[in-house]
């Protein structure tokens, strides 16, 4: 039996899940040879510009590896009839996972300890100085999705008070809601950015976020690195107006900024809130259940409503 071709922009891991979309597609890597492919597999961060889908005449679905769809032009897609679909709730647990890691990292000084040591620095009698308690802090949750109520839970569970701010205030749960960032970052001093990307939530923490979350204040980010203004956070880093910050999502990644390079009290990953065995996996399963779908004329496991 020949298997259908897909265009793959994203690989699957780990290696097991990536060898089994080998089995089952004929997988093709260069958009240039793809004109007759129904389906392609692309990350959160890669997504599927509108010029990508014009050479893709064939199209009709596109499988996202992750949630983030600010990469994929939806209105295009909408316009073409093209399905697409994500991998929600699977990566929640990882995601909020990484967040309180940066969090820690950035309150309780691990990558500024972690170099004092390497450097021999403990070693000829130095001190790093106190630490503010992580735990101790009011948490703020910038968008209350899926992985910002995860993390939400994971707090709240840690006894952390939990303040949020959504589009809308909802019904279901203890957290309290400010209906801006502004408002949110005046009552915290733990500042998280779980919102999703685009236009809708660029630059939302900005300077006058930062001076709002005060002297004490850390951000950490695992949404999309434009939902902060980065060059208002170094400036804040660098002058004191906050205490540290926490940054796994950047502007044009894989390029830093050196602003925040060079910016005291700043933890960076490389993209990896999801990357865990356990939550790729699971991602990798749900792209190859909606390929799997589409090919069998059957309805889409996780299709992304707009
Ligand atoms: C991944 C992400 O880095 O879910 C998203 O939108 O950005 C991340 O989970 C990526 O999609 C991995 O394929």
């Amino acid at each position: 039996m020949t298997r259908p071709r897909i265009l793959s922009l994203a690989d699957l891991k780990p290696q097991d899940m990536a060898q089994q979309l080998q089995n089952d597609y004929e997988v093709v890597r260069d958009i240039a040879a793809a004109a007759d492919v129904e389906a392609v597999v692309t990350a959160g961060n890669v997504g599927l510009s509108s010029q990508q889908m014009r050479q893709l005449p064939a199209l009709r679905l596109i499988a996202v590896n992750g949630v983030g769809v600010d990469a994929v032009d939806l209105d295009e897609a909408a316009r073409r009839g093209i399905a697409v679909t994500t991998t929600p709730d699977v990566l929640s647990l990882a995601v909020a996972e990484m967040a309180l890691a940066l969090a820690l990292a950035a309150g309780r000084q691990i990558a500024e300890g972690d170099r004092f040591v390497r450097a021999g620095d403990w070693g000829r009698g130095g001190k790093l100085g106190l630490a503010s308690s992580v735990l101790e802090r009011r948490a703020g949750i910038l968008g209350y999705g899926r992985i910002g109520r995860r993390l939400a839970d994971m707090l709240r569970g840690l006894g952390m008070q939990v303040s949020y701010t959504a589009r809308r205030e909802k019904s279901d749960t203890p957290d309290r809601f400010f209906p801006d960032a502004l408002s949110l970052a005046g009552d915290c001093e733990l500042l998280f950015v779980t919102a999703a990307g685009g236009s809708e939530t660029r630059n939302l923490v900005d300077a006058d976020v930062l001076a709002a979350l005060g002297p004490q204040g850390i951000v950490v980010n695992v949404a999309r690195g434009p939902v902060v203004n980065a060059v208002a956070l170094a400036d804040a880093l660098r002058s004191g107006a906050i205490a540290g910050a926490g940054l796994d999502v950047f502007d044009d990644e894989p390029n830093v900024p050196q602003a925040l390079l060079d910016a005291p009290n700043c933890v960076l990953t490389p993209h990896i809130g999801s990357a865990t065995v356990q939550a790729r996996r699971a991602m990798a399963q749900l792209v190859l259940d909606n390929l799997s779908a589409h090919f069998a004329g059957k309805p889409l496991l996780t299709p992304y409503e707009v």
